[in-house]
């Protein structure tokens, strides 16, 4: 049955459960507007048969409408109206709230490319890897214009706005390939921003990513070169140390729990952060970059309005760097030593 209307509406396989949900829904919509558009069309045609004009003396009476009409014809589509929402918004929901131990993939949109950093370092351009049946995050952003990144497959668009980030998630099923564009007009070659999403066997990927990392591991101890901040082949907290250095961050802030003229970024990752205005807010990557870009937007409770803003004095690549960098402060819970196998940075409290 759904095959058989994915077909008819000319829609790409669906390549996860949340696709397939988005098209359920889709499907439910489509459904409900023809048949009450086919129940009006009927209705008016039986009118028009019924009441046509029989003679030329044939006038029609005025007729008032009874109470019980206009609430039909107010409840019932705002019934379907309850319905959809009831069906989408959990849906929505759902989209938006990656399942704990997703794995964090970092998505730069780039006039005219897509840049994809994986936990530990690795990155690839234009290409996505995924293991399946895992759940995966995107922390989405982009160094120039606005773009938005687009997999019909899987039912999944967002956007990509410079100086922020957006997150959404996903979990593909199967292996296989599948098409990525970018949403959102972004200038000449937008039509050419493409990229592909290819989803592996779980244990091929744990093996692609391990070779990854040790081909950082080998260019980095070849020497990274001076100067660069974001070195080709230091892993994205290394990146992220420079730049806090460099751009004087821990003059402020410190890395191991002492207050000093800014909050310390020991533990900050997810922390419940109390501002001046009494609200709440957890210190996730939106938070971390706002903070970056606006700090005086959301002033920590206890603190001073003193920090400046780093608004295009860091690039979109250094941010992130500089966030992984805050999320690696974590004091860790008792641990057996470096497990073994790939690890995945995972996000607690989700
Ligand atoms: C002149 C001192 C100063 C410098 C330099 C500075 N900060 Fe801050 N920062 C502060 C202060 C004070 C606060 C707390 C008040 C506020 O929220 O603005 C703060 C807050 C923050 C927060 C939110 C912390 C929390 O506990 O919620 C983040 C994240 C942050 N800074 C990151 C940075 C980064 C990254 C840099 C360097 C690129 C930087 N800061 C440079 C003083 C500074
Ligand atoms: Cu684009």
């Amino acid at each position: 049955m759904s095959d058989l209307l994915r077909r008819l509406l000319f829609l790409p396989p669906a390549a996860s459960q949340h696709a397939r949900d988005v098209d359920s829904l889709h499907f439910f919509v489509v459904i409900t507007t023809m048949l009450a558009g086919l129940a009006i069309f009927g209705t008016a045609l039986a009118f028009m048969i019924r009441y046509r004009r029989r003679g030329e003396d044939d006038r029609t009476p005025e007729i008032q409408p009874r109470h019980w009409h206009e609430a039909l014809f107010i409840g019932v589509p705002l019934a379907f109206f309850l319905v959809w929402f009831a069906i989408g918004y959990p849906q929505f929901v759902e989209s938006t709230r990656a399942p704990p131990g997703a794995m964090d993939v970092f998505v730069m949109g780039k006039q005219w490319m897509w840049k994809f950093a994986y936990p530990g370092g690795p990155s690839s351009l234009d290409e996505l890897r995924v293991p399946a049946g895992r759940p995966v995050r995107l922390l989405i952003t982009s160094r120039d214009v606005i773009h938005s990144f687009f997999v019909p497959d899987l039912r999944l668009k967002q956007d990509a706005l410079p100086g922020r980030y957006t997150e959404t998630w996903f979990q593909a099923d199967a292996p296989g390939r599948h098409q990525i564009f970018c949403a959102e007009y972004c200038g000449l070659s937008h039509s050419g921003m493409l990229a592909e999403l290819v989803v592996m066997k779980p244990e091929e990927f744990d093996a692609w990513i391990a070779l990854q990392r040790r081909g950082l591991a080998r260019a980095q101890d070849a020497a990274a070169v001076p100067g660069d901040l974001l070195a080709a082949g230091s892993s994205l907290v290394e990146q992220g140390r420079n730049v806090a250095a460099v751009q004087g961050c821990l003059k402020c802030h410190s890395i191991d729990g002492s207050r000093h003229i800014g909050p310390t970024w020991r533990d900050l990752y997810r922390r419940r952060e109390r501002l001046s205005t009494g609200a709440v807010v957890t210190a996730d990557e939106a938070y971390l970059t706002r903070s970056m870009m606006d700090p005086a937007a959301e002033i920590v409770d206890g603190y001073q309005n003193v920090m400046p803003t780093y608004q295009g004095k860091l690039t979109p690549p250094e941010v992130a760097a500089v966030v992984e960098f805050i999320k690696s402060l974590k004091t860790p819970a008792v641990r057996a030593g470096p497990s073994e196998g790939p690890v995945y940075e995972s996000t607690p409290g989700r």
